[in-house]
C-alpha cells in the first residue's frame, strides 16, 4: 500500500462482510462496488468479520470456508491488495476490547430498538443469542478503531451507522474527542431485492443470485426471479417499475430503456427478459470467474493477503486502543 496507515494523506473508509454464506448480486451492486471504487480514492480497509458470522453460524468449518470464499471473490470482482488493506477480523481482536469499552457508553435501549436485532429474533428464534443484541457495537468499534470517516455499505445498514454515530458521539463527549463519527456512503442500488421479489436479497433467506457460481446455477437463479406478480399472460403489458428482473437489467447493459418499453409493451415476455439478464450477468462477471480460478490456484495466496491485511493495521489499533486506556482509566497509576 502506497500511504502510510497511520497517517493516511487521504480520508479512510472502512467496511467489513460478514462470512455467512457466498458473495451475492445483492453484495456488489449495494456495496462492493464501492469498496472497489473507492480504493482508488481512500485509504481503504475492508474486513471479513468473522465474529459477526458467529452470531448466526456456529458451524466452525463454514465459517472458515466462507471467509476465504468471501476474500478471494472480493479480490477476484477486483479489490487489490496494493491499493487496499483486507484482512480478517479476528486476526485484530482489539475490536472485541473496544466494542467491551464502547458497550459501556451504549444504554441497553439504543440496541434494543435495531431493526436487524428484531428481525434476526424473528428469523432465528431459536438462537436468540447476546452476540445479535451487541452486534452494532462491535460494528461501531470496527469502524472506529481506524478512524474511519467513510463506510460503504447497503441501505439496510443505514440504522446500524447511525447508531455506531451515537455511541461514537457518546464516547467522546465521555472521554473527549477522539473518535470519528462514520458516515454511510451508498451506490445508486442502495437494496436489492432477491429472486422472491419483496425481501432484500440475502444469503440467510436463500433468495440471492451468486455471483461466482457456475452459469447453470446462475440462470436456474435468474429464472427463478418472481416479476410482476399482476402480470399473468404473455400478451399483457407488464409494469417495469416493480418487476425485479427489469431493475436490475440497469446494471448490466446499456440498453434499460428498451427492457422497460418491452416489457411495458408486452413486445417482451417475463421469460425472455429474464434469459436475457442471466447470460449478461454471467458474461459480465466472467473475467471475474477466471480471475477467482486462477487466485484459488495460488497456494496460501489468500491467507498471505489477510495475514499481511492484520498485521499493517496492528500500529492503528494498538495506538486506539492505548489512548482508550490512558482516557478511560485502564492501567497502572499515572
Ligand atoms: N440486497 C442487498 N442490497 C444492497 N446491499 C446489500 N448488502 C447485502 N445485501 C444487500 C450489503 O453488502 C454488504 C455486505 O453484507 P453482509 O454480507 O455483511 O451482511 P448483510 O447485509 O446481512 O447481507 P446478507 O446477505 O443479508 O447476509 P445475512 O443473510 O448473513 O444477514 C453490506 O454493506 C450490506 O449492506
Amino acid at each position: 500500500m502506497s500511504a502510510s496507515v497511520a497517517t493516511p494523506s487521504r480520508s479512510r473508509v472502512f467496511s467489513g462482510v460478514q462470512p455467512s454464506g457466498l458473495p451475492h448480486i445483492g453484495n456488489y451492486l449495494g456495496a462492493f462496488r464501492n469498496y472497489i471504487a473507492m480504493q482508488e480514492t481512500h485509504d481503504a480497509i475492508y474486513c471479513i468479520v468473522d465474529y459477526h458470522a458467529l452470531t448466526s453460524t456456529h458451524d466452525a468449518e463454514l465459517i472458515r470456508l466462507n471467509t476465504y470464499e468471501m476474500a478471494l471473490g472480493l479480490l477476484a470482482l477486483g479489490l487489490d491488495p496494493e491499493r487496499a488493506t483486507l484482512f480478517r477480523q479476528s486476526d485484530r481482536p482489539e475490536h472485541v476490547e473496544l466494542s467491551w469499552l464502547f458497550a459501556t457508553v451504549t444504554p441497553v435501549t439504543w440496541v434494543e430498538r435495531t431493526p436487524s436485532f428484531k428481525e434476526k429474533r424473528r428469523n432465528q428464534p431459536e438462537d436468540v443469542n447476546h452476540g445479535l443484541l451487541t452486534y452494532p457495537i462491535l460494528q461501531a468499534a470496527d469502524i472506529a478503531i481506524y478512524h474511519a470517516k467513510y463506510v460503504p455499505v447497503g441501505k439496510d445498514q443505514a440504522a446500524h451507522l447511525e447508531l455506531a454515530r451515537e455511541i461514537v458521539r457518546a464516547w467522546n463527549a465521555r472521554y473527549g474527542d477522539y473518535f470519528v463519527e462514520p458516515r454511510a456512503v451508498f451506490t445508486d442500488s442502495p437494496i436489492v431485492k432477491g429472486t422472491d421479489g419483496v425481501n432484500k436479497m440475502s444469503k440467510s433467506l436463500g433468495n440471492v443470485i451468486d455471483i461466482f457460481a457456475e452459469p447453470d446455477v446462475v440462470r436456474k437463479q435468474v429464472m427463478s426471479m418472481v416479476t410482476d406478480t399482476q402480470r399473468i399472460l404473455r400478451t399483457q403489458p407488464g409494469r417495469p417499475e416493480v418487476c425485479n428482473v427489469c431493475q436490475l437489467h440497469r446494471f448490466f447493459g446499456a440498453d434499460y430503456e428498451v427492457i422497460w418499453d418491452g416489457e411495458r409493451t408486452a413486445r417482451t415476455g417475463c421469460v425472455d427478459t429474464k434469459r436475457l439478464l442471466a447470460e449478461r450477468m454471467i458474461d459480465f462477471f466472467a473475467s471475474a470467474r477466471e480471475r477467482r480460478a486462477k487466485l484459488a490456484a495460488k497456494p496460501g495466496y489468500v491467507e498471505e493477503v489477510l495475514r499481511a491485511g492484520a498485521e499493517r493495521l496492528a500500529p492503528l489499533a494498538r495506538e486506539s486502543m492505548g489512548e482508550c486506556h490512558a482516557r478511560m482509566g485502564l492501567g497502572p497509576l499515572r
